[in-house]
């Protein structure tokens, strides 16, 4: 039988959500205009006014907000309440210059947990299971968020983070974990590390993962089920509207729930900023209409994806969205990290390389790899075979520094790399996602 956390809500009559949301929006953009310079200059450009917007018909007069906005705004310049009524930072793992600040009152972090409570609910969770979370804690939402839902769903919840892989299993088979909560690739990788240690998925008592932060396929979702004996959801989410429990999947594991309640999806085509009908591929915008302290108004997420009002066998309304198909922009998550070409390239130009190179992002085993080919200059080549080791060891490890994970460094010779003569492509991603 389905579960819901909040049935009234998941399962409301369409009629019903959309005067809801038409309600809510009417007064976020009140309290945006109100209390958000940035916006309200961004709304005066337009020529809108909080009046104009009488529901969720009027949403496309507002302007949108992107990633660069945030930066611009950076730190406080988004906040819509004083600082005495936030109690809480998260942040992307992006590195300096890109990195998104994302602040919350209490009633937003209540909000966000209940969002994950949703998930965990519609993976099956109750209070009767010991849910282990291994998303990162700190900065990233990851922890955090899924620490939060499992305590309002009364898991036993074991708050390990990532790494240490063995002790994860061992806490795993000690304390009989029912639920894992980690990246896709983490799992995947629990998952060998549980054979290779000799176990198999009778000596652990998994019946469910909700896995999320970066894209992943169904065959991999097929071959975690496998290697830990369980069933796999997909949760999504972003830092920009509070982190994960933006939308979750359920039994049918065709798509996401979005928590329409709390965030307002648009599809629109990312070349023209027009509103895409549903069905359609296009760039997925959130305009958050319950949060207090970082209120964002048709935030642009670069996620492509795909909205879907068909009739969910689970009994919920809640529109659904496809697993994002990529990113319009030129982020790539490599190992739940992530990570621009940009920041690759600072590091190659700073350490004397030439700026013709090369990223090749790969997944082998289920596990993403990354390789750097990087031209050398003339006086960077070397005819010891030793010192070239060591030249490609030293900057991978200052790629390392500055993006938080180890790529393989191949120097090549003078003028080896293909020049463009248009744009030029820098990354060749041969993780190939389906649908
Ligand atoms: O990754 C929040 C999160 C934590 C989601 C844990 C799910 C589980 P950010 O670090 O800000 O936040 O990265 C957000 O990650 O715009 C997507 O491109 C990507 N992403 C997140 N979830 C999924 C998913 C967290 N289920 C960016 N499938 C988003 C594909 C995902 N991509």
């Amino acid at each position: 039988m389905e579960r819901y956390w909040n049935e009234e809500i998941e399962t409301m009559s369409r009629e019903d959500m959309k005067k809801l949301q038409d309600e809510r929006l009417v007064k976020q953009v009140r309290h945006v205009y109100d209390n958000v310079k940035y916006y309200r200059d961004l709304m005066d450009e337009k020529g809108v006014k909080p009046e104009d917007i009488k529901s969720t018909d009027d949403l496309c007069k507002l302007p949108f907000l992107s990633k660069s906005d945030l930066r611009d705004a950076y730190p406080y310049g988004l906040l819509a309440k004083p600082l005495s009524e936030c109690v809480r930072i998260q942040s992307t793992s992006g590195t300096t210059g890109r990195r998104v600040v994302a602040f919350y009152t209490q009633n937003d972090i209540d909000l966000w947990e209940d969002c994950c409570a949703r998930a965990i609910t519609a993976a099956g969770g109750t209070n009767e299971d010991v849910c282990q979370v291994c998303y990162g804690y700190g900065l990233f939402t990851g922890g955090p968020g899924l620490n939060g839902g499992s305590h309002k769903v009364g898991c036993l919840t074991l708050p390990m983070s990532s790494g240490n892989t063995e002790r994860q299993i061992t806490f795993m088979r000690d304390l009989g974990s029912t639920i894992l909560c980690c990246t896709p690739s983490y799992a995947a990788y629990i998952g060998e590390t549980l054979h290779d240690m000799g176990f198999t998925t009778d000596d652990i008592k998994l019946k469910a993962g909700i896995f999320g932060a970066e894209p992943w396929t169904e065959e991999m979702r097929r071959s975690i089920e496998k290697s830990l004996g369980i069933k796999a959801y997909d949760i999504y989410g972003l830092t920009e509207t509070s982190g994960p429990g933006v939308s979750f999947e359920c039994s049918e594991q065709t798509g996401m729930h979005i928590n329409e309640d709390h965030f307002i999806p648009e599809i629109i085509n990312p070349d023209t900023g027009e509103v895409l009908p549903d069905g359609e591929v296009g760039e997925l915008v959130f305009t958050s209409i319950t949060k207090e302290a970082f209120p964002l108004l048709r935030y642009r997420t670069r996620d492509l994806c795909v909205l879907s009002r068909k009739k969910c066998s689970c009994g919920r309304t809640l529109i659904k969205m496809s697993k994002p198909k990529g990113r319009s922009d030129d982020m790539m998550i490599i190992r739940g990290v992530n990570v621009f070409p940009s920041q690759i390239e600072t590091v190659l130009i700073e350490q004397g390389y030439s700026p013709n190179y090369l990223i090749e992002v790969d997944r082998v085993n289920n596990s993403d790899t990354l390789d750097v080919s990087v031209e050398m200059n003339p006086d960077q080549l070397s005819d010891k075979v030793k010192d070239m080791q060591q030249q490609e060891r030293d900057l991978a490890a200052a790629i390392r520094l500055m993006i938080g994970i180890s790529p393989k460094v191949h120097l090549v010779t003078p003028k080896s790399i293909t020049r463009s003569e248009g744009k030029a492509v820098r990354v060749i991603d041969k993780r190939k996602l389906h649908d």
